[in-house]
């Protein structure tokens, strides 16, 4: 069965949503707070180790009720049933979307095209334990019988984003390995790996789905050609594993078969770091850890599967963002984390997103009359205080931001963490609360300032507050913890798609700059520009003429 196919604009839901939008376009979130001193216990969740409060948000019950009506009216409950059952929902594939299954306990059913998934996917976890084992212990070693002190994880896009983020997340809990990533295809990207490894003690795991993809296939050789340097043909063998659902291709590459980590068409690349595509993650902090990570992910898989929508965080979330972007107008978000370890949760979100729902055909098949998918921004917090909270503060633009936060911190450091976490509370407070005239008139007279200047200078001190946040208070940056916060974000993505109407599963954006860059090579390399339009034609001469 197809996804529900209905333009969320045409029900009675979006009507009401913008009669009541037009009452609370200028309405006060700070009034609201004042008005009601039971507001945060009305707006929070409280699930496992997460506190979500949403309380600061330009929302009232009125508008939940209508945005969870809305919920009814486009079917999602249908929709996640679909989901999670294995139906082929990312329809322009004909493919089903399993990541969940991925991370399912061994008894949980899966079924695609009639067949369990679930035996396949715990060969391949277990081929992961046994392989991380083999690595970390020192059982196996490289061609000079010297153990492993660095893997070199080679992929791009959704094959090297979630394990990127996940390592750089979760370094507190890492071995004795160095984990690098090349994704790029410039080459400096892969030269200055290159500079920090040794090809007898260095570990290559080729990830790519398709392996046909232009940079990974690039990078490989490259390090092939490099490897082989020091080392004969037959100790490839030994240095190379691939992730991949493409076995042919990986074996012609000469990578050994018994090296080859499969993966299956229905786990989409930027939902993938928890399949094979994870080797890495599973090598850097061991595979118990691995395991953890994909225990908390499917932790939040039943909270999302089960929970009734008012208490379901990915869905109020999802709703939240729809409220903002499709009635006030915002066209963007930002994700601050208060921990370094997240620095690449934001980079992370960005291609889970913005490649998931930045589509302007709906699932009809004509172009929608709304908007859809959010341009998702962010950098960790104290930084992006010192940097672009200005414009958050005082700047024209709503950017409702999402504020991730720990209660503990990993070493303990209680001095640093008290002073980030003041931080984190002041934020949201200032962003919500703003600061009026009088109060800039009230330090002015603290200042003893004179009339003249004070007058001056207080618009510019002004700070109007309501601007909306999420606070996502998390107890600690554990494995399961993060788990969960990743499958949360990815939950919501979905919903949001099946209310925007629009395949959130495909990404023909992305095969058309797989397909462009190819057939501008070939014009490079034989020296002759082809038709293009004026500009293009004179870059690429100008390019060619410097490169002779
Ligand atoms: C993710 C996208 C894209 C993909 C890369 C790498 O959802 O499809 O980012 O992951 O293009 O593709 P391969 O894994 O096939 O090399």
């Amino acid at each position: 069965m197809s996804l529900p196919n209905i333009n969320p604009t045409n029900t009675n839901a979006w009507l009401n949503l913008q009669k009541h939008f037009s009452m609370m376009e200028n309405n006060s979130i700070k009034e609201m707070f004042q008005k009601d001193s039971t507001r945060a216990e009305k707006f929070h969740i409280q699930w496992n180790d997460f506190l979500v409060d949403f309380s600061k948000n330009n929302i009232t019950q009125e508008t939940l009720d209508l945005l969870l009506k809305l919920t009814e009216e486009v079917n999602l409950k249908q929709a996640i049933s679909q989901y999670f059952n294995g139906e082929l929902i990312n329809q322009t594939e004909n493919r089903a979307v399993l990541h969940t299954a991925l991370r399912a306990p061994q008894t949980a059913t899966f079924l695609v095209d009639g067949t369990n998934v679930m035996p396949e996917i715990y060969e391949v976890k277990h081929n992961i334990e046994k392989f991380t084992h083999e690595i970390t212990s020192g059982i196996r070693t490289g061609f000079t019988v010297k153990h492993f002190t660095d893997i070199v994880n080679i992929g791009i896009g959704g094959s090297d984003l979630g394990p990127a983020m996940v390592v750089e997340a979760l370094q507190y809990y890492k071995n004795h390995l160095t984990v690098h990533f090349i994704s790029n295809v410039d080459g400096d990207h892969v030269n200055e790996i290159i500079k920090k490894i040794n090809p007898e003690t260095t570990l290559f795991v080729i990830v790519s789905k398709t392996f046909t993809t232009q940079e990974t296939l690039t990078n490989s050789e490259t390090i092939r050609t490099w490897f082989l340097k020091s080392a004969k043909q037959e100790d490839v063998a030994k240095h190379f594993v691939a992730v991949s659902t493409n076995i042919q291709k990986v074996t012609e590459f000469g990578i050994d078969v018994n090296n080859i980590f499969p993966m299956w068409d229905w786990v989409g690349g930027r939902f993938s770091l928890w399949s094979a595509v994870g080797l890495s993650i599973s090598l850097a902090v061991g595979f118990d850890n691995f395991d953890k990570l994909l225990k908390g992910a499917n932790q939040m898989d039943e909270h999302f599967k089960n929970e009734s929508f008012d208490k379901n965080i990915p869905v109020i979330l999802a709703l939240i963002s729809v409220w903002y972007n499709n009635f006030f107008g915002a066209e963007s978000e930002a994700i601050i984390p208060y921990t370094q370890y997240l620095q690449k949760l934001a980079p992370y979100l960005q291609q889970g997103i913005m490649e998931s729902n930045g589509k302007s055909i709906g699932r009809d098949g004509k172009p929608v009359n709304y908007q859809t998918g959010t341009i998702i921004w962010g950098e960790p917090g104290t930084n992006s205080q010192h940097a672009f909270f200005q414009l958050i503060h005082q700047g024209t633009k709503l950017i409702p931001t999402d504020f991730i936060g720990f209660v503990t911190p990993l070493y303990g450091n209680e001095d640093h963490h008290d002073k980030l976490m003041s931080n984190f509370f002041a934020q949201t407070e200032a962003l919500l609360n703003g600061k009026t005239s009088e109060q800039v008139q009230a330090e002015f007279d603290k200042q003893g300032m004179e009339k003249s200047k004070a007058d001056y200078l207080k618009p510019f001190k002004v700070f109007t507050g309501n601007k909306p946040t999420n606070t996502l208070l998390i107890q600690k940056l554990t494995p399961e913890n993060l788990g969960s916060l990743v499958a949360m974000y990815e939950h919501k993505i979905f919903v949001q798609g099946i209310i925007w109407n629009i395949f959130s599963y495909d990404q023909w954006g992305v095969e058309l700059g797989k397909q462009l860059a190819n057939s501008i090579l070939e014009e490079i390399n034989h020296k002759k520009v082809a038709e293009h339009d004026s500009s293009t034609t004179l870059l690429l001469k100008h390019f060619l003429n410097k490169a002779n």
